[in-house]
């Protein structure tokens, strides 16, 4: 089975091919010759999700699933959830959106947080969704140097380091995006 997957994020494309099984093979943007940018207009990460994959089906008629994360934290009462690319400004940048959660929440004793992840699939025409959360904490300072966006501040429930610090190998088994991509995979296996 093909898929192509909607996203401009490298890291997601990178994390989603290790968590996939081999019989699925998942192809890039740029694979099929894609360059634009995917509108996220909605006010959900589940609207966003559905969006991003109708854009690329209407104009390549081709199965395809794309997903969208959020950062969702108690204390900023869900802040930055569908907001979270753009949390500090246009320019994206993860570094920023970092500094402004952890200004946020200078001095806040409540850190609860999760990510959560909607994948929204399109096969044979038809849309299916599948959601992913990790509970956890936001840290007061970004710890380690691996994955991607917000991982130097959350650290997952039961663990003592964060995304940052936690080897691809685990986060892959334990994030938003596992999550949501078992559903999937459950699902692709139900139906062949
Ligand atoms: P696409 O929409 O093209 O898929 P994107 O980077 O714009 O890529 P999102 O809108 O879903 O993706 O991004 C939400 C934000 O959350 C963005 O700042 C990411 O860096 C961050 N993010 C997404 N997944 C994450 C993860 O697993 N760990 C930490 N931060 C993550």
């Amino acid at each position: 089975m093909k898929l192509v997957f909607a996203t401009s994020n490298p890291h997601k494309l990178e994390e989603i091919r290790n968590i996939i099984p081999e019989g699925i093979e998942v192809t890039g943007l740029s694979e099929i010759g894609f360059a634009g940018e995917l509108p996220e207009t909605q006010d959900t990460i589940k609207g966003n999700a559905i969006q991003k994959a109708e854009a690329l089906f209407e104009s390549y008629r081709i199965d395809c699933f794309a997903e969208d994360t959020g950062l969702e934290i108690d204390a900023l009462g869900g802040a930055p959830g569908v907001h979270s690319a753009r949390y500090a400004g246009n320019a994206r940048s993860s570094q920023a959106n970092m500094q402004k959660v952890l200004e946020e929440m200078k001095g806040t004793v409540n850190r609860g947080a999760r990510f959560r992840t909607v994948i929204a699939l399109i096969l044979d025409g038809q849309m299916h969704t599948f959601e992913g959360i990790v509970e956890g904490t936001i840290l007061e300072d970004p710890k380690g140097e691996g994955g991607f966006g917000y991982d130097p501040v959350f650290q997952p429930e039961g663990y003592d380091r964060s995304f940052g610090e936690l080897p691809a190998e685990i986060k892959n088994k334990i994030s938003h995006r596992a999550r949501a991509t078992a559903k999937l995979i459950s699902f692709l296996e139900t139906i062949s």
